[in-house]
């Protein structure tokens, strides 16, 4: 079956993802602000040391923290339907944690959850529909994607060369990894100049005729916005340093020392990259905070001066073109103001001490609806999507974050899903997608018609997931196309990270010189200087470094790829035959199932819009659902697991209604390992008991 033809010329600006939307509703979409539902928000019940674990799992702030300790242990998070656990009192349950950890812990986590007074609303009726929620992303991180001018670095020359292989798969939305002027520190999510364009990227006029192409081709852009921290190198830093208590000083967290423990930082925070979060300035006497690398100082954000500079950058961008921003670690952004010492049990739970004080802060919600109000929905402009990176946050604070009626994110990334079980990115293990499932499975279950969810495998930050799953070769295209199935007719907003459309895998790097991703860097120096080989360092560091996401993509079946005419920044190895120019060449390829499966869901609403119906859930290694609108009816099969799967009760007649498989070869009631299959079902007759969707 071709891939239906594309035209070539690029298409009249007619942004795209409104599927079949009367242009009427278009314009009452991009003209208004969505108007907001007025009830009332549903309140949370104060939790006191006399409620039960029960009532504290029915807070949304208590489920997600309870789930996150089960998932963190490798536990089932229905131990708390046990009447004796779920009964139990919280005054109670301290007393047990202190007895068996010493440590204070149900206290602050009551806390966390009293500080969040509402609970999601589920809503009324379907979600509505909007560009974002119908529109394919995808992730193009720059630095790796072409290079146009042969230094060795992929720039924004090169995604306009390339442009074309984004629109032939189908894309809607480009998502661009920073491209703004940076030292590089931590691949340019260090902003020295939001402004201004990274040298080795290109210039502003570049971006320019990108933001023109894209929407040429009837695509959106949106860029990454990094406004957590700044690099060390910003001029508001630089301007700190001239004068610590001048107005710039009070953007960072610049801390005197204790005159009785001068050598000790204002509190026990660690930074996601190992190693202490402060940084000791002598030439001002200050610590600086910087929850990531020491180059990334945060930014205060309690200073309405921040937020000010803020929302002129992002409107700065939207006079520009751009369609929204991914805002990177924005839920990071309201640090409580008495920085408070994170607690040691969960610092070791979480490997980083004191998130649990940040990673959903005090005045997050302000923030972001006042940044959406200013910036995002400016009157008289067309709203811009709000994608908001959120590590750490679970479903229920996910949905409190991206409610329709919140009036602040539109979409979170949550990354709870990308380590199954109590695994972590460290360790070499097999990702479990039947776990996968359950989590999906759940998640589904809890979204109203105000909700709306992410759909990704992959990002720059993660290692590629056919390699997670099963790394042997013989399975990697079923895996690609399963994955890539799964990901583009599930319910929810898909991201496809550059590189999953060719089942791209983890890079075979052969020692620490290969890498340049400074979190690898630095935890490779930490395990070593804590005593570890560096044979044992290098291989934790191999499994989880970031740089597996951000290998140069392959354009050719050339030994470097086609993706510079000069020595690429981080080593490419031959893959064959997974080069664009090769699976294009084959109608079997991952690049071409993906292609139809982006088709598929542009051509059928029910996978945009559709209610979803999980079909035999309980049947291990079998991952089915429906996707349902009015009378469409698509139904998608997996076989989660390296083996046959019979499916006893399969209707042969149904065979007819195969819209798009995995393999060519399709045996009847037998899915081959990892196979993967879409049908056009037949409509449910009325009356006849089907299965009652999933809100
Ligand atoms: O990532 C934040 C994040 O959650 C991951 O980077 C994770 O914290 C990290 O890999 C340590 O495990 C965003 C960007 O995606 C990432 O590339 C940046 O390094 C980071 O923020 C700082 O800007």
């Amino acid at each position: 079956m071709d891939v239906p033809a594309r035209t070539p010329t690029p298409a009249p600006v007619r942004l795209r993802g409104l599927g079949r939307e009367p242009r009427a509703r278009y314009r009452l979409l991009v003209q208004g602000r969505k108007k907001r539902h007025r009830r009332a928000r549903p309140e949370n019940p104060t939790l006191d040391d006399a409620a039960r674990v029960r009532d504290f799992y029915a807070h949304p702030v208590g489920r997600d923290v309870i789930d996150k300790m089960f998932h963190l242990q490798g536990r089932s998070n229905r131990w708390v339907d046990n009447p004796i656990v779920g009964g139990m009192r919280l005054r109670t349950l301290d007393r047990l944690v202190r007895l068996f950890t010493g440590h204070e812990l149900v206290p602050l986590v009551v806390d966390l959850a009293n500080s969040e007074p509402h609970a999601p609303d589920p809503g009324e009726g379907q979600p509505e529909p909007t560009w974002w929620k119908e529109a394919v992303f995808y992730q193009v991180y720059p630095r790796s994607f072409a290079d146009s001018d042969g230094d060795g670095v992929g720039d924004v020359g090169g995604i306009l060369e390339h442009l074309d292989h984004l629109a032939d798969l189908g894309v809607d939305c480009v998502w661009l990894s920073p491209i703004y002027d940076s030292p590089n520190e931590d691949g340019g999510y260090d902003v020295r100049d939001y402004r201004a364009v990274m040298a080795e990227m290109g210039t502003l006029d570049q971006v320019d005729a990108l933001i023109a192409a894209c929407h040429a081709r009837g695509m959106r852009i949106i860029l990454d916005l990094v406004v957590n921290h700044t690099s060390h190198e910003h001029e508001w830093f630089q301007r700190a340093l001239a004068d610590p208590d001048g107005p710039h000083g009070a953007y960072y967290f610049l801390l005197p020392a204790d005159p009785e423990h001068p050598d000790q930082p204002p509190n026990n925070w660690e930074s996601a990259f190992t190693g202490p979060a402060w940084r000791w300035i002598p030439e001002i006497e200050r610590w600086v905070l910087h929850v990531f690398a020491p180059g990334q100082p945060d930014l205060n954000w309690e200073n309405p001066r921040v937020r000010d500079e803020v929302v002129e950058v992002c409107r700065w961008w939207f006079d520009r073109g751009i369609d929204g921003f991914r805002m990177d670690v924005i839920n990071f952004i309201s640090k409580p103001p008495d920085l408070p010492d994170g607690h040691e049990l969960i610092g070791d739970l979480l490997q980083v001490a004191g998130v649990e004080h940040y990673f959903y802060g005090p005045r997050l919600h302000e923030y972001l609806r006042e940044l959406r109000e200013r910036a995002f929905e400016r009157p008289g402009s067309p709203p811009r999507v709000m994608v908001g990176e959120t590590p750490g946050i679970g479903v229920e604070t996910g949905r409190l974050l991206t409610g329709a009626d919140r009036g602040e994110l539109d979409l979170v990334f949550s990354f709870d899903h990308l380590e199954s079980g109590s695994h972590s990115r460290f360790e070499d293990y097999r990702y479990d997608l039947e776990w996968y499932k359950r989590y999906l499975i759940d998640y589904q279950s809890r979204l109203g018609s105000n909700d709306w969810m992410t759909l990704f495998f992959e990002n720059h930050d993660n290692p590629r997931m056919i390699s997670k799953v099963n790394p042997e070769p013989e399975h990697r295209v079923a895996l690609g196309k399963l994955l890539g199935t799964l990901q583009l007719t599930m319910r929810g907003t898909p991201f496809i990270h550059q590189g999953q459309e060719l089942a791209a895998v983890n890079q075979p790097f052969t020692g620490i010189g290969d890498l340049q991703d400074v979190e690898a860097h630095r935890r490779f120096r930490a395990l070593v200087d804590e005593g570890a080989s560096e044979e044992d360092a290098w291989a934790q560091v191999l499994t989880s470094t970031r740089d597996h996401g951000r290998v140069p993509l392959r354009w050719d079946a050339s030994p470097g790829g086609g993706f510079t005419t000069g020595t690429p920044w981080l080593v490419v190895h031959p893959d064959p035959g997974f080069s664009v120019a090769e699976q294009a060449a084959d109608p079997d390829s991952v690049l071409q199932h993906y292609r139809r499966l982006i088709a598929l869901r542009r051509r059928h609403r029910a996978l945009r819009m559709g209610d979803v119906t999980f079909v035999d859930p309980e049947r291990v290694g079998f991952f089915g659902w429906f996707r349902t609108w009015g009378t469409q009816r698509i139904r998608v099969e997996l076989n989660l697991t390296d083996e046959p799967l019979t499916l006893p009760d399969h209707d042969p007649d149904a065979d007819a209604g195969l819209l798009l498989g995995s393999h060519t070869v399709v045996r009847s009631g037998t899915l081959a390992p990892y196979e993967s299959r879409v049908y056009r079902w037949p409509a449910v007759q009325q009356g006849l008991g089907a299965p009652e969707p999933q809100r």
